[in-house]
């Protein structure tokens, strides 16, 4: 084949034409321009990168469309067990460069855009990140459909078609900004609107009892939900699964053309505005009762639209012959978190109101079907929705969700019985689904009532609309805003009814997993105790992980070809297992000359990359330290920069000569999005830009020390940052980071880590060997007894730590004294409370750790072993162990290949 060549060369039969799918790069590169020609979303006179990106991306669609096809049209006729992972969040990155290496169609699609006078990266990083998702929850739904895929698994996601998802971060001289990121503004090449699949969502209304005797819920706000179906390819197979996206639409006789024609356009519209606003960002604000509402809608209409569907595919593959018990049998739903948990109602009410089924059987049948992953024990992101809201919103849910409740109370009365009452008392507080409501009447008498409902005064029940509005919200607000306010007394009230969905999905579902083991582990000792000694079977652990395709074979090819090199075969992307291999070459002098080879080209990308993002100059001879993860106190972005403060000062104090001596260069890159409410998060960003903008303009400093916030930090970033990372940072208070998953994609990618024994760190250092981790700082088992003596002010700073928070109120980065960052970290009167994340606690053991990590450094020889034997570590960590295990423990689902 000639490797360049000019366009006209390309169609030259109507053979080819038809036949687009033949991987060599003739046929592609006639369906890229039958696409560019056919299906154009540019006008023909050019073809330009924007233009070949779409036309790229749809002919490879065409590949992906016939798979999908045979997938289900297969699976259709054998009628297999199939699991739907249902999401708020699913991050995918991009798709074009994922999809043409699964496909193993890498040189066809390289070679045709060649011909056409492109190549293959320019017109991938055309495609804009899909705004779906928001951190680590959302990016390990996509790891995980994406080893579904690969493995073979009937399996499919289900989630929500946000138009704005996501916002796009910019930072400014006052730190973050957030502007609406309209992702879909040049269509999504990706998806297939599916006309014919839709489903009615209901809102408000009322129950009422049909003629058959039966509850009906009628009346109310009617929208429509639209499937938009996204192809998943897995890699080296034929399987492809579906992402099924809901997006919201007003019924099309709710256009009122007669006001229209009055003039009273808006009006006429409203109908449609109010539907289609479901659908518009994803987490959006919900401080306000309208904020709180389109959030239980969102939730609602992803629950409602997933199980109708799941319901008649099961109807339909029944042929006519349903037998409802079967239904566990064929279903598996899996509840990414509790934002789907009103699946539990939901399924109880299509089995038994509109399918006839008894409570009974209706209950069985649910239970056998969901399970629910925990991914975090922050109190304050256990949801709650007002009951009170949700009677109006949804009125026949909350009557399932009150009988289930009872049933629970039943549950408990019987295990605990009536002697001891304050046994029993704290059993039902800690463990019904409903809280501040009265006993179901049936149970009224078994505890003297005013014990169980105290009348409260009105602060508490601040508190308890501050934990309902759920994650972050302690935090987001403003504490010394409120501070001034004077205190008008208010008559004693009862607190308002809450739904705990956490409790809502552990009764409901047959299983509940932690997502690491130190996680599972605190799941079953605290957050959920109680219902663990009730049943203790449903509990479980199912470490998290990454897909080896995306997050090393793609995002660092130079890497993957090392690995294949010396391991002989390329089979480690399917079974990681063999990665272990590499650990006989790690003090091979030829393995480490190439491994080091690999990540400087790595950092030059990424040197490019921070020049373009930011204007910085960087050195790719300094060592990389990154940081890149959700603003979030209890991820302790704050210690980073506090060390680097530290750091900074030790430079200043030195002489040129000695000071070169003293520290190994380093490139420090932050990046990640504060939630646009959280107030102390936004004030860390602009801290780190602040401390950013004087160290780097340091002229004593220059190559020594830069600081670097990336903005918008995406997955896209991410496949950059972490091939060229060196040392990443993995520091939340113990106890407090469910897992990680970006930990575990470091390693794969011959990083070591700096971190505490947290999350998935732990077993990522079992995997790797000590010697090859940074560990400092306190351990979980001992953080409530720090915080009690931090808040009993018995906790002795130590010297380091005093004198870095001098250092940054003495004004060296400008005139901003960060009084509510420091203050923060002394419990000062009016900052909340006193250094609850425990930053000044581990400090010194911080900043110790990082002086052996540069000892370490200056040795490449030992740095280089370190490195490879994470990479050879990580094997565990693959996303593919991961969904083995939910489909053999939770799903019950086999593997299933195509003919
Ligand atoms: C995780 C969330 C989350 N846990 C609610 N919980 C949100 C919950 O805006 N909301 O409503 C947003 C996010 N995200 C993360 O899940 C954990 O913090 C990580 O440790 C874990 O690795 C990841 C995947 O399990």
């Amino acid at each position: 084949e000639p490797k360049e060549k000019v366009v006209d060369a390309v169609i030259d039969s109507e053979q080819e034409v038809m036949n687009p799918f033949a991987p060599d790069a003739a046929s592609v590169a006639s369906s890229i321009k039958y696409h560019a020609e056919f299906t154009p979303l540019f006008s023909p006179e050019k073809f330009e990168l924007p233009k070949a990106f779409f036309a790229t991306a749809q002919s490879v669609r065409d590949a992906l469309i016939m798979n999908w096809n045979a997938t289900y049209e297969y699976y259709n006729r054998v009628n297999v067990k199939q699991a739907y992972y249902l999401s708020m969040e699913f991050l995918q990155g991009r798709a074009l460069s994922n999809a043409v290496g699964n496909l193993g169609l890498n040189s066809a699609y390289g070679d045709a855009l060649k011909r056409l006078g492109f190549d293959l990266e320019s017109v991938a990083s055309q495609e804009p990140d899909p705004a779906l998702g928001n951190g680590g929850l959302g990016r390990l739904a996509s790891c995980f459909l994406d080893s579904m895929a690969t493995l073979n698994y009937p399996a499919w996601g289900y989630g929500l078609r946000y138009k704005y998802g996501l916002f796009k971060q910019r930072i400014t001289k006052d730190g973050q900004e957030e502007a609406a990121e309209d992702w879909l503004e040049l269509s999504n090449p990706w998806e297939i609107v599916r006309n014919d699949v839709s489903y009615p969502i209901k809102f408000y209304g009322k129950v009422v009892f049909g003629s058959d005797g039966k509850k009906r819920w009628i009346g109310g706000e009617d929208i429509v939900a639209v499937a938009y179906d996204v192809p998943i390819p897995g890699y080296k197979t034929k399987t492809t699964i579906n992402l099924r996206l809901w997006s919201t639409k007003a019924p099309s006789e709710d256009f009122d053309l007669s006001s229209y024609n009055s003039g009273k356009h808006t009006e006429a519209a409203e109908a449609l505005f109010n539907a289609e606003k479901i659908c518009y960002v994803l987490y959006p604000g919900d401080e306000s009762r309208e904020g709180k509402t389109l959030r239980l809608k969102q939730q609602y209409t992803l629950c409602s639209a997933s199980l109708q569907d799941i319901v008649t595919r099961f109807e339909t593959r029944s042929g006519g012959n349903v037998n409802w018990e079967e239904f566990p049998e064929k279903v598996a739903v899996q509840m990414n978190d509790t934002h789907p948990t009103l699946c539990i109602p939901e399924l109880m009410r299509i089995l038994m109101d509109l399918k006839g089924l008894s409570w009974e059987d209706a209950w069985k049948i649910t239970q056998r079907t969901v399970a629910y992953t925990n991914h975090t024990v922050l109190p304050e992101a256990l949801e709650k929705w007002s009951l009170e809201l949700m009677e109006k919103l949804l009125p026949r849910h909350v009557e399932i969700i009150e009988k289930i409740d009872e049933e629970l109370v039943r549950t408990i009365v019987y295990e605990y019985g009536t002697a001891d009452h304050d046994l029993l008392k704290e059993k039902l507080k800690a463990m019904r689904i409903l809280e501040n409501v009265e006993l179901p009447s049936a149970f009224a008498d078994v505890i003297v009532k005013p014990e169980i409902l105290p009348v409260i005064a009105k602060d508490t029940i601040d508190e308890l609309e501050d934990a309902q509005t759920g994650v972050n919200k302690e935090q987001e607000e403003d504490k010394t805003a409120v501070e001034e306010e004077e205190v008008i007394p208010e008559p004693t009230v009862k607190p308002p009814g809450m739904v705990r969905m956490a409790n809502l999905a552990v009764v409901g579902g047959h299983a509940v997993n932690g997502v690491a083991e130190i996680h599972s582990e605190i799941v079953k000792q605290d957050v959920f105790n109680d219902f663990v000694q009730l049943w203790p079977e449903k509990f479980q652990n199912k470490t998290n992980g990454v897909t080896p395709r995306r997050w090393i074979r793609f995002c660092n090819p130079y890497l993957s070809d090392i690995i294949t090199k010396w391991i002989g075969t390329e089979d480690w992307v399917l079974h990681t297992e063999k990665l272990a291999e590499l650990r006989k070459f790690a003090d091979n002098e030829d393995l480490q000359s190439e491994w080091r080879a690999a990540k400087k080209k790595n950092k030059l990308k990424v040197v490019s990359l921070i020049k373009e993002r930011t204007g910085y100059t960087v050195s790719p001879d300094a060592m990389f330290d990154i940081q890149i993860k959700r603003i979030h106190e209890y991820k302790r972005q704050l210690l980073n920069i506090l060390g680097i403060v530290y750091r900074y000062k030790k430079m200043k104090e030195l002489s040129a000569s000695e000071r070169e001596k003293a520290f190994v260069p380093r490139v420090c890159i932050f990046g990640g999005k504060a939630f646009a409410t959280y107030v102390q998060a936004k004030r860390i960003v602009k801290f780190i830009t602040d401390v950013a903008s004087t160290i780097n303009h340091d002229p004593e400093i220059g190559d020594l020390l830069k600081v670097i916030f990336v903005p918008d930090y995406n997955v896209s970033v991410a496949e950059l940052l972490i091939p060229a990372s060196e040392l990443s940072q993995h520091i939340s208070t113990a106890g407090m980071e469910a897992s990680g998953t970006s930990n575990m994609k470091f390693s794969m990618n011959g990083c070591v880590l700096i971190g505490t024994l947290d999350g998935a760190n732990v077993e990522i250092r079992e995997e790797v060997g000590e010697e090859n981790f940074f560990l400092f700082g306190a351990k979980a088992d001992e953080i409530v007894k720090l915080r009690k003596e931090r808040a009993e002010g018995k906790f002795v700073p130590d010297p380091t730590f005093e004198e870095v928070k001098k250092f940054v109120r003495s004004g060296v980065f400008g005139s901003n004294t960060y009084d509510e960052l420091i203050g923060s970290l002394e419990g000062n009167e009016g900052f909340g409370r006193a250094d609850y994340f425990l930053v000044g606690k581990d400090f010194p053991s911080y900043i110790e750790c990082q002086e052996k990590v540069d000892e370490a450094y200056r040795d490449q020889k030992r740095w280089t072993r370190m490195s490879i034997l994470n990479t050879a570590g990580s094997f565990k960590f693959s996303s593919d162990r991961t969904i083995h295990e939910y489909a053999k423990d939770i799903w019950n689902i086999k593997q299933v290949e195509l003919p």
